[in-house]
């Protein structure tokens, strides 16, 4: 499958950070098939990440997800789930590789400025909770 979903995180938005961040993506060949900006609600948070509710950080991370806004986005490359968590590096920015986004613009394990889906099925479910289908643009 060609499309994943990824979020900038909260923590990269209101640092700015989020134009350096899609011009990284661009660069590595990733096209934006789908964008918003929004401000997660709580009970949307908690959705979002329900499989980590049993987690000793699922509160914190639910905090830290509706602090502020937060950038959705579908994005189209061949392989693009694989080829977008390696783009985005380990989750503990203190292990991610050298130039990938987290490396580049992560604060800490929780605050680490960019999300991406983890496998096809979960980039479908993922792309269908911020996006509608008609939101998702054909391939050019
Ligand atoms: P990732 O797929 O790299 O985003 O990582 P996980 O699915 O393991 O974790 C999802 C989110 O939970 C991470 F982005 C940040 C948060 N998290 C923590 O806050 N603390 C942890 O110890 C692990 C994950």
């Amino acid at each position: 499958m060609d499309l994943t979903l990824t979020i900038i995180k909260p923590d990269a938005v209101a640092a700015g950070h989020v134009g350096r961040i899609l011009a990284l993506l661009e660069e590595k060949g990733f096209r934006i098939r789908a964008l918003r900006l929004m401000h997660l609600t709580e009970p949307q948070a908690r959705e979002f990440y329900a499989v980590h509710r049993e987690r000793p950080f699922y509160a914190s991370l639910v905090k830290f997800m509706t602090s502020g806004p937060c950038i959705p986005a579908v994005l189209q490359k061949p392989g693009a789930v694989a080829a977008l968590r390696e783009a985005i590096g380990a989750t503990d920015p203190a292990e991610a590789a050298p130039g990938t986004v987290r490396a580049l613009y992560a604060e800490s394990k929780e605050r680490n400025a960019i999300h991406a889906s983890d496998s096809d099925a979960n980039a479908v479910r993922e792309a269908g909770f911020f996006f509608a289908e008609s939101d998702v643009l054909a391939a050019e």
